[in-house]
């Protein structure tokens, strides 16, 4: 019998790990998506949220960025809202918005009212999942959920915001009633990662995407014991985790703590010094400006490179961008820094 190497050797699962690898591994955060037409093609007339729960359209629509990039990881089509929207709460996708809530979290009443999530609904997710681990063969799917705080904040403010002003107000307020929104928030989470997990992901990303806007004492003692609990709570040592915020420089020391491999950057911290601010025990992903992107060949490639040096520095490095792929970045600029990343790494 042959011993094929599967997802569970691929360089995405080894450079988490802080294993060698044979080149270092690439994917992009929304690398599905409107950056490509033939995923505007197959969404055309079917809502967001829809979409997210047809087993058919998150398969294709996974594993259209796989084809074309040859990227090192497939991400699962799904939204960070999603698992709120099957346990009932009334959340709409709003083209060039994004999610908005019926009706925002405003009291401790509400917080007590928010619906539960039965793993017995998620019985789409799991089918898709499965069909997805079949078609990828070697190449790892990633699995992933939001974190208790980024969804608190859509929860609270009703919408996408800046300053999530709301959710502070709350968060000092209310410490028991937050308490509870972010302890059920964890639990959901975790229900929906271990879904996936099951069903057979590679590796799972918490995205925390706006846990950059808390201060480092708020961050470590009102937020991170959640993020921790959806991984305790998920429970699965054999799948790699990676933790992910945006402007979180000054919590870098404190993301590992979540009990995670790897701790994703975004742009503002250069490789080298978030190597250094996680300390040893950990792998890195990131951390390409997607503004670099929709500038000339020679300074994606000069840029490319710069972070794949300051790279270096980390335990293990996955090449990503420091935040989602922008709209109208052009899908060949993609392609090519799959491909300079590869050529520059291959040992
Ligand atoms: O009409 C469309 O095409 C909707 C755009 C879209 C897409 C393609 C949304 C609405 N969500 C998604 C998919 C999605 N969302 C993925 C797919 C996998 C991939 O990366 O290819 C993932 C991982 C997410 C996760 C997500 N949703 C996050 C965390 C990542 C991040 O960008 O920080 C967040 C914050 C959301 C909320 C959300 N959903 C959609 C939008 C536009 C937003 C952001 C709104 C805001 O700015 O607050």
């Amino acid at each position: 019998m042959g011993t094929a190497a599967g997802p569970a050797d691929s360089d995405l699962v080894r450079a988490a790990r802080g294993l060698p690898v044979s080149r270092t591994p690439v994917w992009f955060m929304r690398q599905a998506g409107r950056s490509l037409p033939e995923y505007r093609a197959l969404r055309a007339g079917t809502a967001m949220l829809q979409a997210c729960q047809d087993p058919d359209l998150v398969t294709e629509i996974t594993l259209q960025p796989v084809r074309r990039h040859g990227v090192d990881a497939a991400i699962l089509f799904s939204d960070i809202v999603l698992p709120l929207v099957v346990a009932g709460v009334d959340i709409e996708i709003k083209p060039g918005i994004g999610p908005v809530i019926a009706s925002p979290i405003r009291s401790v009443a509400d917080v007590d009212a928010l619906p539960a999530l039965e793993p017995d609904r998620l019985e789409f997710l799991g089918t898709a999942v499965r069909r997805l681990v079949a078609e990828l063969g070697a190449t790892p799917l990633i699995g992933f959920a939001g974190a208790p705080f980024t969804l608190a904040t859509y929860l609270i403010e009703g919408g996408p915001s800046k300053e999530h002003a709301r959710t502070k107000a709350f968060m000092y307020a209310e410490p028991a009633a937050w308490q509870r929104l972010l302890e059920r928030l964890a639990v959901s989470a975790a229900t929906f990662l271990r879904t996936q997990v099951d069903a057979g992901v590679s590796a799972v990303q918490l995205f925390d995407s706006w846990a950059g806007v808390l201060s480092p004492v708020d961050y470590a003692t009102r937020v991170l014991p959640h993020s921790r609990a959806v991984f305790d709570g998920l429970a699965a040592p054999e799948v790699p985790k990676i933790h992910f915020g945006v402007g979180t420089g000054e919590l870098l020391p404190l993301i590992g703590d979540a009990g995670v491999d790897v701790v994703g950057v975004d742009w503002r911290v250069p490789l080298d010094e978030a190597a250094r601010r996680v300390g040893p025990g950990y792998s890195l992903q990131g951390n390409l400006d997607p503004a670099v992107l929709l500038a000339d060949r020679e300074t994606v490639d000069r840029e490319v490179r710069r972070v794949v040096e300051q790279g270096r520095a980390a335990r293990g490095h996955v090449f990503n961008l420091g935040h989602g792929v922008l709209p109208d970045t052009d899908p060949g600029a993609l392609t090519h820094v799959v491909e300079l990343v590869h050529e520059l790494t291959a040992s």
